[in-house]
């Protein structure tokens, strides 16, 4: 690239929500708009002509200052006393971040307590997702469980069945590894081409966190596991939707484990507290939250959520089932769809990648649609099923552009575009959606989802 000046990219903020009874006035809010946007670009020229006037005009100028005033004019905050410590105990984000939040599932107002709350990508940076927008997808609400009252039980094909306590359990050797959980539905409405408009609602059921549990090989080994006679585990969970599925036990015996610990604390009870199953690489509805029972046994078990729900309709219309493990994936999270670029010049495209078979081996971004591809930094730590973080320099010219990314993990697998999955899959199905997902910027700086095959 030419361009090295690094005049950092000026970016509008995605607007947060649509399609629900107050999207109108959302999106106004947001400046989603002609009107909005037109007030946008003339306060951005008039801001850049005051500057040059207040700076033109005045001895500072004379003194050869340039740029803003602003960096001279002292704030009441630079010139007082701050607040006290712990003047919150608990702490949160900075009151001009209260927009960043999870967001519930846009289209019909479904039950409340079966629904989904979408993560914010947009607005994220690194690899961890902070607990409070952790996306939540429940079948039947969450609940609060008091953790001297939650008990797991182990049983099945085990000599000794066991019921842990919370406390039996923290008493055991613990791990701590960093994961993402994605469930199985993130992207669905891409394959109707839906065109969600922001990164958020196409792939916020997405989220990573350090994990903090016992391991399920040492819990097994705890039970006297029948490793003759075992093969599949069943983790059931304490709420009310019975959530139930199998895994088969050279996954389980791999990394799986129970978590009470996420990023430092007690996980969360949208997540599962007190203790929530982590099936590291598999789609989320396997990540039993609440979790109460584990039972060995030697067959799978074709519960309701992996027959009924959690199967692939095939082309042929055939159902896939038991497709648990997330192929390599990967989106753009800035700039992505609704957001706008408000000039031309230098911009950080970054996005994450992920695999539920591995690490991250590379990333490739277009800006041309997939004509032309260059490959992107990956920020470490690269870990394996672990979100990565990506980044790329780009200088937008000011002509339409299409943003892609391209993920390659350790297995050598390639994320396919729309055109290879569909071939492979059809167009009927909900789940296991990896295509590259494509951003269009407009002339005008706009930036759209658009499908391209
Ligand atoms: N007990 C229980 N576990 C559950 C669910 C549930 O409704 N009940 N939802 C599942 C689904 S479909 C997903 S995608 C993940 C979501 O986890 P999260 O809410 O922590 O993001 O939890 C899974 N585990
Ligand atoms: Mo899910």
């Amino acid at each position: 690239m030419n361009d090295k000046s690094h005049q950092p990219g000026r970016l509008q903020k995605a607007p947060e929500s649509f399609l629900d009874a107050s999207f109108v006035s959302e999106v106004n809010k947001h400046g989603f708009d002609e009107k909005r946007r037109e007030i946008l670009r003339s306060s951005f020229a008039a801001a850049a002509t005051a500057v040059a006037a207040t700076t033109a005009g005045s001895s500072l100028a004379s003194e050869g200052f340039v740029g803003d005033p602003d960096i001279l004019n002292l704030p009441p905050w630079s010139t007082s006393l701050g607040l006290p410590v712990a003047h919150r105990g608990y702490g949160m984000p900075a009151k001009f971040e209260m927009n960043l939040m999870r967001r519930e599932s846009p289209g019909p107002a479904s039950v409340r307590q079966a629904s989904v709350a979408f993560t914010p990508l947009q607005g994220l940076f690194g690899i961890i997702t902070p607990s409070g927008l952790h996306f939540e997808r429940h079948h039947q609400g969450w609940v609060e469980i008091d953790p001297s009252k939650h008990r797991l039980m182990i049983n099945g094909l085990v000599k000794n069945p066991k019921v842990y306590t919370m406390d039996d359990l923290m008493r055991l050797p613990s791990v701590s590894r960093i994961h993402f959980i994605e469930c199985g539905a993130n992207t669905a409405m891409e394959w109707g081409n839906v065109a969600v408009p922001t990164v958020q609602y196409t792939h916020g059921m997405l989220s990573c966190s350090e994990y903090t549990g016992v391991l399920l090989s040492t819990l097994l080994e705890d039970c006297g596991i029948d490793m003759k006679k075992a093969k599949y585990l069943l983790v059931e969970g304490a709420d009310g939707s019975g959530q139930s599925r199998t895994i088969s036990l050279d996954r389980a015996l791999d990394d799986c484990m129970v978590a009470y610990g996420m990023n430092g604390e007690m996980i969360r009870p949208e997540n599962g507290y007190p203790l929530r199953f982590v099936a590291p690489g598999i789609q989320g509805v396997s990540w039993v939250k609440w979790l109460r029972r584990i039972e060995v046994g030697d067959m799978r078990w074709s519960h309701k959520d992996e027959t009924t729900g959690y199967a692939d309709v095939m082309p042929d219309g055939t159902m896939r089932q038991y497709t648990s493990i997330h192929e390599a994936k990967s989106v753009i999270t800035s700039p992505s769809g609704g957001q706008m670029l408000l000039d031309k010049g230098f911009y950080n495209v970054t996005g994450l990648a992920w695999s539920g078979r591995g690490k991250i081996k590379r990333v490739d971004v277009s800006t041309d649609g997939g004509i032309n591809w260059r490959t992107a930094r990956l920020e470490t730590p690269i870990l394996s099923k672990a979100l990565t973080r990506f980044n790329i320099d780009w200088v937008w010219d000011g002509s339409p552009a299409i943003l892609q990314s391209r993920a390659i993990d350790d297995t050598g697998f390639v994320q396919p575009t729309y055109g290879q999955l569909r071939a492979v899959r059809g167009s009927r199905s909900v789940y296991h959606n990896n295509a590259i997902q494509s951003w269009k910027v407009a002339e005008n700086g706009e930036v759209s989802n658009v499908q391209i095959l």
